[in-house]
């Protein structure tokens, strides 16, 4: 006999006989066929989330996911609300110091007519914090961008560069501008970068609102370049870090510093540190960020560089400088503290880059942030406590005569 398909009278249809009905099957399948694309297009339209996991799946080539999946994942994304914070254990290169690393760069094309945004510097500003940002530009040519963030690591960048004025109010572009670090005298804010002078050289130029910035005489004649203010004067004076260079890639240079009454006569030139015995410094070493007034004297970031058969290497590395007479070096670190190993420091446009060039400190605490430029292609946030890099710093110090006297010959 026949067995009918039907539900027995007077009893409700079970949900597997509902599921092995064809009408009902076809009608979810219509269903599931016009439903999976409307929620997809809804996830990559309006998510964050969705955004990273389009970009990750297009680009995610060989990222372990202990490491940080690398920002140029999010190009062109707009997922960077998410914070993603790897801690780094470098005790096995000899480095006890933990730092966790956050990305805060907006990746490849972060603004239009912008390639990328690197080497940059942050200060506190009013309710949140405000950097100047280096832009490489889509010809090539690099710039500096004035940005906003409430939390330090997302940032709002203005569109235009700065527009840098004279004396008179009157426009006085450099023709080239990188490497900006940004420091507090006092009231005023002072801005100082790489531009070209005749020859890579100094430039600075001073704010007090962010929306005027006026030049100053250059520092220096050329070649010079990773120039770091110190954030007061000493013994009445401003003064200044900086590293005499060549017009191309500089195979050689230490640091010096360099004192002026005004910011515009500038002498009492001394030699604070040259390059290191150490391999990761053997070639060059340029002031980071600005150093930092800590119990012991001023605490130093600079950056070392190497030579690979590939090109350059550049570390961080740090120093304690004597407090009254910074040109004298306390205790220099002989090891880096951060060396590329991360795949957004190791890999990009210039790999193997970590250039530090601010800081941020919260003094009840004792916490640093340090930016740094990642391979010529985003800003890194790496973090430590003063208690910890000064102990660090101190336990692996290795000086040199040169490093300890006065610096003058
Ligand atoms: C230096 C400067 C930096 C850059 C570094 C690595 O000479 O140009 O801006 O990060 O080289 O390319």
């Amino acid at each position: 006999m026949k067995q009918s398909n039907a539900p027995a009278k007077g009893n409700t249809r079970s949900w597997k006989e509902t599921f092995h009905n064809a009408k009902v099957q076809q009608t979810l399948t219509i269903c599931a066929f016009l439903a999976i694309p409307m929620i997809l297009l809804v996830m990559f339209t309006y998510l964050p989330l969705a955004d990273m996991i389009r970009c990750s799946l297009y680009r995610c080539d060989g990222y372990s996911d202990m490491k940080f999946i690398g920002l140029d994942n999010y190009s062109s994304c707009k997922a960077l609300s998410m914070r993603i914070v790897m801690v780094t254990d470098l005790s096995s290169l000899g480095v006890t110091i933990n730092f966790s690393i956050y990305p805060t760069s907006p990746g490849r094309k972060p603004l239009p007519g912008v390639t990328r945004i690197f080497n940059s510097a942050v200060v506190p500003y009013e309710d949140g914090f405000i950097g100047v940002f280096r832009g490489e530009q889509l010809d090539g040519i690099p710039y500096i961008y004035l940005g906003r963030s409430a939390d330090g690591i997302h940032w709002d960048f203005d569109r235009d560069k700065i527009p840098f004025v004279n004396g008179k109010g009157e426009p006085f572009m450099p023709q080239y501008a990188y490497d900006p670090r940004l420091v507090k005298i006092e009231d005023t804010y002072y801005a100082i970068w790489c531009q070209d002078f005749y020859g890579a050289s100094i430039g600075i130029a001073k704010t007090t609102d962010f929306k005027t910035f006026t030049r100053l005489e250059n520092p220096f004649i050329p070649f010079n370049r990773n120039a770091v203010l110190f954030p007061r004067k000493i013994h009445g004076m401003y003064t200044l870090l900086s590293r005499p260079s060549d017009s191309g890639h500089t195979p050689f240079g230490g640091i010096f510093l360099g004192q002026s009454p005004d910011m515009e006569f500038w002498g009492r030139h001394r030699h604070v540190m040259g390059k290191g015995s150490n391999w990761w410094e053997s070639v060059k070493i340029g002031g980071g960020a600005a150093p930092i007034e800590i119990d012991e004297g001023w605490l130093l970031f600079y950056h070392g560089v190497t030579g690979t058969c590939n090109g350059f290497v550049y570390s961080i590395g740090g120093a304690i400088l004597d407090r009254d007479e910074p040109s004298k070096v306390l205790y220099r670190c002989g090891s880096f503290l951060l060396t590329p190993e991360m795949r957004y420091e190791e890999r990009g446009f210039v790999p193997n880059v970590c250039f530090p060039c601010a800081t941020l400190q919260d003094k009840d605490t004792g916490r640093i942030a340090i930016y740094y430029g990642c391979a010529d292609s985003y800003v890194g946030l790496a973090f430590t406590t003063v208690d910890e890099v000064v102990s660090y710093i101190k336990e692996h110090s290795q000086t040199t005569q040169a490093d300890v006297e006065l610096g003058i010959r």
